[in-house]
């Protein structure tokens, strides 16, 4: 502000009398400098209360001469030039003014739709998933398109539910709710799947391959959940895979620390009729098959249909199995025979995580339920 008023101020001098046309730019300047009520006060005189910017010291040279309302010898203003106040010193202004020429603090480019934050211009970069208007078009950031362009723009370093819009603003898909993991193992990771201990919630999750296609279920937040299996390939950007297992413990039914088991390369392919995996590489089978199978489809609907299964990349059975019954348990539920066998991702295994031992298979095998099993893709 204060060096506005000094621009003004050596610009008055030779238009002190038209008012018409400085009574805006001068009027707006100086009502914000004390003492500027008085208004018999020449412009100029105002200058040496705002001398404190230091863009002011060779307008303040000029100053007191202009007292005598004498334009000093070559410094008089035959043109004015419309500029704005530039506080923040984005380059960008939004008061209005004219002065004589630029200094410090003004500028010919108007906009600046916040001048008092210096990230907020036109043209400003904007990333995605933001809640302020940087680049003053009106509107706010789009949506990132998955938890990976969430962790890339800063605005979604947490684990947390995001709204994620897949397709982009002028894509047909509406943007929607999704689970993203943002801290392990570098983050980026957008929840597809969960199921859960209790058979009755899980239950849902259990359909023919037009709805696993078709239908989100659940609440990506906790509960059983599944975003519809025709988003899973397009959320698919480094073929990276990953399994939360959440051991239940034999004594109290709680959950020990997760485990996080990871797959590279694997490539999902989701059609109108079949879903494929390809190429995954893993310490682990987090699939057990390359073909995926629902109540209705695929080479393992018997293990989808007599096991209470939800639909998977199951073989015959699993070792990762999103949900299984019989042999096992008398109810469906999820379950894994690798964690007290192979360490995780961390490098840890079960009694690295539970306090006291995971529920076992009632077989005695080296299966053991899960709380919850979640599946991510990055
Ligand atoms: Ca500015
Ligand atoms: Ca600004
Ligand atoms: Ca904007």
């Amino acid at each position: 502000m204060a060096v506005i008023v000094l621009a003004l101020a050596g610009c008055g001098q030779g238009e002190i009398e038209d008012s018409e046309t400085d009574t805006a730019g001068l009027g707006e300047a100086s009502s914000s400098q004390p003492g500027s009520g008085d208004d018999s006060t020449p412009a100029a005189t105002k200058g040496p209360a705002a001398t404190t910017g230091s863009p002011g010291e060779t307008s303040s040279t000029t100053l007191p001469s202009s007292t005598d309302a004498e334009p000093t010898g070559g410094s008089g203003c035959t043109e004015t030039l419309d500029a704005f106040v530039d506080a923040d010193g984005d380059g960008f202004g939004d008061e209005p003014t004219q002065v004589c020429e630029l200094s410090e603090g003004l500028t010919t480019e108007g906009g600046d739709c916040d001048d008092d934050d210096p990230d907020v211009y036109p043209g400003a970069v904007e990333p995605c998933g933001g809640s302020e208007d940087l680049d003053c078009d009106d509107a706010l950031p789009a949506a990132c398109q998955s938890c990976a362009d969430l962790l890339t723009s800063g605005n979604g370093l947490d684990d947390g539910v995001y709204t994620i819009d897949i397709d982009g603003p002028q894509g047909s898909e509406s943007p929607f709710q999704v689970y993203c993991d943002q801290t392990t193992s570098g983050g980026g990771w957008t929840l597809l799947q969960r199921t859960v201990w209790d058979p009755a919630l899980t239950d849902a999750l259990q359909t023919t391959y037009v709805q696993w296609r078709t239908l989100s279920i659940g609440d990506p937040v906790s509960g059983a959940y599944r975003l519809r299996g025709e988003l899973w390939d397009d959320l698919q950007g480094l073929y990276d895979h990953m399994l939360r297992i959440d051991l239940r413990r034999a004594d109290d039914g709680s959950s020990c620390e997760p485990l996080f088991y990871f797959g590279g390369g694997g490539v999902l392919d989701v059609t109108e009729t079949g879903t494929t995996i390809e190429g995954m590489v893993s310490e682990v089978s987090i699939t057990n098959a390359t073909e995926f199978s629902a109540t209705d489809v695929g080479p393992s609907t018997d293990c989808v249909n007599n096991s209470n299964a939800v639909p998977w990349f199951y073989a015959s059975c699993c070792s990762t199995c999103p949900r299984y019954q019989g042999g096992y348990w008398n109810e469906p539920h999820p379950m894994v025979s690798y964690v007290n066998a192979t360490a995780d991702g961390l490098g840890r295994m079960e009694p690295d995580v539970c306090s006291s031992p995971a529920e076992a298979a009632i077989n005695g095998s080296s299966f053991r339920g899960a709380n919850s099993l979640e599946y991510y893709v990055r």
